[in-house]
């Protein structure tokens, strides 16, 4: 229980704001690989497994010592890497900018909410920032990505999540204690990360992270809900609402 005012509400990106990681990471890895010459591909359910590790450079790693132990080996790994993410990248927002990202049900609604209320906005992903601003501006519309005050991406902390180093580096620019803030998950390697930073945090499950650990959440949730499309509640206390309102992310922040 904290009797701090919630003062800002702090998202996840891949599969909280928008289910990006099946249609639209992998999609463009696949497309980078192939525009490279490699026969690899991500299927759906390979790429259920690889989402263990965030990052998609740390990913891309990932992948090659355990299917291709082999590559490690270059002299050339990094920049390797670097060049198959930055083709990912740009793939990616191509996805982005054709509309093909859409918003999770409730997202846009309660960000609306949020800034009519005065609450402040921030962002702690692991996503590279050029693929935040794409799927801001072309979800909620241009200069979008204003809204929020602080935006925490990529490789701006070298540790990604499960670490708590990107939720730490989002507080310390707003000049917050983690206990005014409210945290916005999808994973169970987010929440851990929410966590750390000691934030309480609302998760919203998707296809690859629903039978996932989250014990340490406020409130699991299919997704934050619409008047007309209510959420379901997996684990926690809803207080009977159908979607996340203000004053049910109060009573989450409370403790309630
Ligand atoms: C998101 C990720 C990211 C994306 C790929 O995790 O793991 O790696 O899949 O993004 P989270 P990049 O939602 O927990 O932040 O390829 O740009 O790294
Ligand atoms: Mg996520």
């Amino acid at each position: 229980m904290t009797n701090s005012p919630l003062t800002a509400l702090i998202f996840d990106v891949d599969g909280t704001l928008a289910d990006t990681e099946r249609d639209g990471h992998r999609v463009a890895f696949n497309r980078a690989f192939s525009e490279a010459g490699l026969d690899w591909h991500w299927d759906v359910a390979l790429y259920g497994e690889l989402l263990a590790v965030t990052g998609g450079k740390e990913r891309i790693h990932h992948f090659l010592a355990q299917a291709h132990p082999a590559q490690l080996a270059r002299t050339d790994l990094d920049a390797f890497i670097a060049g198959l993410h930055r083709a990912k990248t740009v793939h990616y927002n191509m996805l982005g900018a054709e509309g093909g990202l859409p918003l999770r049900p409730g997202v846009a609604r309660l960000l609306q909410a949020a800034r009519t209320a005065g609450l402040r906005l921030a962002i702690a992903t692991t996503t590279t920032p050029e693929n935040v601003t794409t799927l801001l501006e072309n979800s909620l519309g241009a200069g979008s990505s204003a809204w929020f005050e602080c935006i925490g991406a990529g490789d701006i902390v070298p540790a990604k999540k499960p670490a708590p180093d990107i939720y730490h580096w989002v507080l310390a620019q707003m000049q917050l204690p983690a206990a005014q803030c409210l945290a916005f998950e999808d994973s169970e390697n987010g929440l851990r990360a929410a966590h750390g930073a000691a934030l309480r945090t609302v998760v919203t499950v998707n296809d690859y992270t629903a039978s996932q650990n989250f014990d340490a959440a406020a409130v699991v949730l299919s997704d934050l809900g619409e008047p007309n499309a209510p959420f379901s509640c997996l684990r926690g206390d809803t207080g009977g609402a159908g979607y996340a309102d203000l004053e049910t992310l109060q009573r989450w922040h409370r403790g309630q």
